[in-house]
């Protein structure tokens, strides 16, 4: 599982004001914390910052950067501020993200054609959210297809199939993960991803619920996530679910996490 640490995130109540502020310390902190706990990447995020978003997320890529050996998940839909970002960001950045809005699309498609660059490929298009399965599929082709046509290699894709509440609608839970399974089957090599946290929105209980969806999403082959890394029995059960599902030869990633007792099993 590629882990992305979703905690550098405007939007969070506890570090708004350390972004608003610009607090190094603070910053670098839960960056290293997110990196310590097993984030491959770390997601910046200063979407509530209207006018000013460009700066802060140029900031807050160089102080995780000077600090923490690992690349950032560049999170914002307005494809002038991904573009100044990537411009301060060391070695290859992962975007987040790309759609099929019209807009958006055409202007983050330089940004990606023939770059060596990881980019998210959100199932969203100017049509409005996507319900069943063969909705979010439509677009992942038509997403896959063009990107894969512009010189991105599969291994760059992540598609995200857009994790809805549960709360809003039954059958959310149900088509998300039938679109994980359809991505792996019709798109060999394509990566997946989610920011797994939307769908417990509004219903108690919401990191248990986090990680039961999370343990579903990956028998159906999801192999990426936007998530807390410091949640430790989040990570026990990806660590669980994988290694059951025969991706952990001789369970020596289980075994390893058991011993060191990095997770909370
Ligand atoms: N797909 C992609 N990118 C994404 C998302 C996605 N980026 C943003 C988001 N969704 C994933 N990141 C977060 C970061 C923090 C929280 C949730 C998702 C979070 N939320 C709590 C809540 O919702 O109640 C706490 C809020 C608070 O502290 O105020 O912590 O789906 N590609």
């Amino acid at each position: 599982m590629q882990i992305v640490g979703e905690l550098i995130n405007a939007s969070r109540k506890k570090i708004r004001n350390e972004i608003k502020e610009k607090n190094y310390d603070a910053i670098v902190q839960v960056a290293r914390d997110q990196h310590e706990h097993g984030a491959d990447f770390i997601d910046v995020n200063a979407g509530i910052f209207v006018g000013q978003e460009a700066d802060y997320v140029k900031w807050l890529v160089q102080t995780v950067q000077e600090n923490v050996d690992t690349p950032c998940c560049i999170d914002t839909p307005d494809p002038a501020v991904l573009e100044e970002a990537v411009k301060v960001h060391k070695g290859t950045p992962m975007l987040n993200s790309i759609s099929l809005e019209k807009d958006r699309y055409e202007k983050m498609l330089p940004m990606v054609s023939g770059k060596d660059m990881r980019v998210i490929a959100l199932c969203m298009s100017d049509e409005g959210m996507p319900y069943t399965k063969d909705d979010r599929m439509k677009i992942a082709s038509k997403l896959i297809n063009n990107l894969v046509q512009k010189n991105v290699p599969l291994d760059n894709i992540y598609v995200d199939p857009l994790v809805q509440p549960i709360g809003s609608g039954d059958r959310f839970g149900v088509e998300f993960l039938n679109t994980i399974e359809a991505l792996n089957r019709e798109f060999e090599g394509v990566h997946t991803i989610c920011g797994l946290s939307n769908i417990s929105y509004g219903i108690p209980k919401r990191k248990f619920a986090n990680q039961t969806f999370m343990i579903m999403a990956i028998t159906k082959g999801l192999d990426s996530a936007i998530l807390n890394p410091l949640d430790k029995r989040m990570m026990a059960s990806i660590t669980a679910a994988e290694t059951l599902m025969g991706k952990d030869p001789f369970c020596e990633k289980y075994v390893t996490a058991y011993r060191e007792s990095a997770f909370e099993f």
